[in-house]
């Protein structure tokens, strides 16, 4: 009975150190997996623009990474249903936002295809569906059959694309994690039948 009761209680002595020592695993993992999210954007998800803002931008949750002022592996696209694309594909990238001068054309229905790069260095990429309905007299602009990029001779990269970096190093993070799990068990297992042992002895 004694000894029972001693194995319990080293036995959840141990479960209660590996579980103080899971959390702080867990907690700075958490880290690694932080992407930019979207917090707003212009236009928003299903909104219906009646005014051609000065320009259409993602802002998200913290700065974007900042690449020595290169744009590199940031990038915004309007497409209308037709699949023609409007604007010059020139982006600006300040702190949380990533922007493009405005430029629609008839109305319809649209999509604002943007790609972002994380703080953390992994690429983001999403599609913000809206409508279109121009004042009168409003002037259509020229569209393309593919994207725009911004007068420069290296094309900007397809904001379609999978982000390729994103799903490695998400891979990458349970992997580490699964293994810092183990390696706490397997510590915790070895540790008790050290104790196990010893209490027989
Ligand atoms: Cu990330």
């Amino acid at each position: 009975m004694t000894i029972t009761a001693g194995r319990v209680g080293v036995f959840g002595a141990l479960m209660v150190a590996a579980a103080v020592v899971v959390v702080p695993v867990l907690g700075l993992a958490a880290p690694a997996q932080a992407h930019n999210y979207v917090v707003s954007s212009t236009p928003s998800e299903g909104e219906t623009l009646t005014a051609l803002p000065a320009e259409f931008s993602v802002t998200t949750n913290g700065p974007l990474l900042d690449l020595g002022g290169s744009v590199a592996g940031f990038a915004m696209e309007v497409r209308d249903a037709d699949g023609r694309y409007y604007g010059d594909g020139c982006v600006t990238v300040d702190g949380a936002t990533l922007s493009e001068a405005a430029a629609l054309g008839a109305a319809g229905d649209y999509t604002l295809l943007w790609q972002l790069v994380s703080t953390d260095g992994h690429t983001v990429s999403g599609e913000i569906a809206f409508s279109w309905e121009p004042p009168a007299g409003f002037e259509p602009s020229a569209s393309a059959a593919s994207p725009a990029a911004c007068g420069n001779a290296e094309p900007a990269p397809a904001a379609s694309a999978p982000p390729e970096v994103r799903s490695n190093a998400d891979l990458g993070d349970v992997l580490w994690i699964g293994g810092a799990i183990g390696g706490v068990l397997i510590a915790a297992l070895v540790t008790f039948l050290i104790v196990t042992r010893k209490k027989k002895a």
